[in-house]
């Protein structure tokens, strides 16, 4: 009965393993502002080869992203969501992917910008932007 007992543990132990190798989950800052980017954010995390789920909090602008780190890896996950025209810490959107964003969804990027191209001109004439 002893025996059985352990190789029931050993068992476990196991399928622990084997659940959990390679199972990693990273928390990320996205930048977006409502329902629809958090999707959009969701949307092109998941279609990452390897992310088992994403999920990212409105408020805290923070995605919980849960991948098998032999097929991806965050800055991977991160590129995804850049191409899509979210900013996050590591991964600027390029503007067009930005610009193509919905206008409700162009979050606030004014100081992710100016860390970009360090631009300190705040005396830039803004009527000759429309
Ligand atoms: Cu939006």
């Amino acid at each position: 009965m002893k025996t059985k007992n352990l190789s029931l543990a050993a068992f476990f132990m196991f399928v622990l393993v084997a659940v959990f190798a390679g199972n990693k989950v990273e928390k990320v800052k996205v930048y977006g502002n409502c329902d629809m980017c958090k999707t959009r954010i969701e949307k092109a995390a998941k279609a990452v080869d390897g992310v088992a789920s994403a999920n990212r909090d409105k408020k805290t602008k923070m995605i919980d992203i849960a991948f098998d780190d032999s097929k991806t890896d965050v800055d991977k996950v991160e590129i995804a969501i850049a191409k899509a025209g979210h900013d996050t810490e590591m991964h600027k959107a390029t503007d067009e992917a930005y610009s193509k964003l919905p206008s409700c969804c162009q979050y606030d990027r004014a100081k992710t910008e100016t860390k970009m191209d360090g631009k300190m001109d705040m005396k830039m004439d803004h009527s000759k932007m429309h």
